[in-house]
């Protein structure tokens, strides 16, 4: 672990000469947000491709497989190759196999806050989706009461193939509900209600739903289990608690807390070798992490950090504390912004079996080598990058391909193969 970490230290120098501001600035502008300033993490136009980059492992071909989705934010692959994509001012679309966009989005989802940070966010199908064709939704929901606050909800729906849900139901609603007008006094320069909401999804291979759940930006309240702030959470399909999670029965406690210590988790996978579930999270000022996820888990915000908080405490990164688990990777700062991780297994790249492939905002797609147990060993390859894209989301398709969505206005999603010869 002390390894580790140092190498991360050292990435982080490595990564020096880039700047990054707060992270949860705004990236999308609203009657009820503030006006964002410009960040050197909001990226760059994508240029049309397809492009052939040289690679350690082999030369990569890149292509722009759809165009014209705004802010893309998670992905579900379809039996019939296609796929759903979230946009997060709170549409879903249908991405046919060849890429084609259709022009019309999925109606009937719930009503959406979309802010800031905050809108739809993941999306995924039920395990017995070619069965029973229900899909499962992450978004940031607005207090049906008509108070100006917020809270994390997972819908389950129907979807036939059509332009339609049927049978919405929200099965999972994050507590308390929190927002700008209950905003307390809090520590150490933590940003606006709407942030940091989380949203990744992951079915489990054993029908548990594993849902990420953000601070909300408030630090204070993720340290006790009473409610679901800075928090993986885990489900059955319909929404019950599994008579296992770690917090069961526990008074006061919020059974569907699967780990504890979280900020804003925004990547969230299974290592398909080894079956644990790996996790991404936005850190302060520096101080993102990757963690490997056990039960019961606390990870330590808002008290322990390798990052600064906003108004610069800790003077230091803080580490072993008793109880605590630490990071098995830090970044920053400056920060760069973690999405979505992925584990390859694939046939289209031989080279990359059992690597970690990490979407970033502003160091573009990292891919780790890692040891028998998922580890990411070495400094990564650093992939992508000259795109300038803010790398949101990554996958490995049913077709060994990469795919990965860029959270930007003009949002796309790119497709990753081996480049021919
Ligand atoms: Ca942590």
């Amino acid at each position: 672990m002390i390894r580790i970490v140092t190498m991360a230290s050292a990435l982080a120098l490595a990564f020096g000469a880039c700047q990054t501001l707060a992270q949860d600035a705004p990236t999308a502008a609203s009657e009820s947000a503030p006006t964002p300033a410009p960040a050197p993490f909001m990226g760059t136009a994508l240029a049309n491709g397809p492009w052939d980059f040289n690679s350690a492992e082999g030369p990569i071909h890149v292509e722009v497989l759809t165009r014209g989705l705004v802010n893309p934010w998670g992905m579900a692959f379809l039996p019939d190759g296609g796929m759903l994509v979230t946009e997060r001012p709170g549409r879903l679309r249908i991405v046919a196999d060849d890429g084609t966009l259709d022009p019309e989005p999925v109606s009937g989802l719930p009503e959406i806050y979309a802010a800031g940070i905050a809108g739809l966010n993941d999306v995924v199908l039920d395990p017995d989706f070619a069965h029973n064709h229900l899909i499962y939704m992450a978004y940031s929901k607005p207090n049906p009461s008509g108070a100006d606050e917020q809270a994390l909800a997972v819908a389950r729906a129907v979807w036939d193939g059509g332009h339609e849900l049927h049978d919405v139901e929200d099965i999972f609603l994050a507590a308390p509900w929190y927002g700008a007008q209950t905003q307390p006094e809090r520590c150490c320069g933590q940003g606006p209600a709407f942030g940091s909401f989380g949203g990744r999804l992951l079915f489990d291979g054993e029908g548990h739903l594993f849902i990420t759940s953000g601070d909300r930006n408030y630090g204070e309240m993720v340290a006790s289990e009473d409610n679901h702030f800075g928090k993986t959470l885990r489900l059955n399909a319909d929404g019950s608690v599994p008579a296992d999670n770690p917090w069961v029965g526990r008074e006061g406690a919020r059974p569907e807390v699967w780990s504890t210590g979280h900020r804003n988790p925004l990547g969230l996978t299974i290592n398909p070798t080894t079956g644990d579930l790996w996790e991404t999270e936005f850190g302060p000022r520096g101080g993102d992490e990757l963690n490997r996820i056990m039960r019961g888990g606390d990870y330590g915000w808002i008290s322990v950090t390798q990052g600064f908080h906003y108004n610069g405490e800790p003077a230091e990164a803080v580490s072993k504390v008793p109880g605590k688990i630490d990071p098995v990777l830090a970044w920053g700062p400056p920060s760069l912004n973690p999405g979505n991780i992925a584990f390859y297994s694939g046939e289209a790249f031989p080279g990359w079996q059992g690597d970690l492939l990490l979407a970033t905002f502003t160091e573009g797609l990292l891919r780790y080598d890692t040891d028998a147990q998922g580890m990411p060993l070495n400094q990564p390859e650093i992939l992508l990058k000259d795109l300038g894209q803010r790398w949101r989301d990554v996958r490995v398709g049913p077709d060994g391909a990469l795919y990965l969505l860029t959270d930007m206005a003009d949002g796309a999603i790119i497709k990753v193969t081996p480049a021919a010869g």
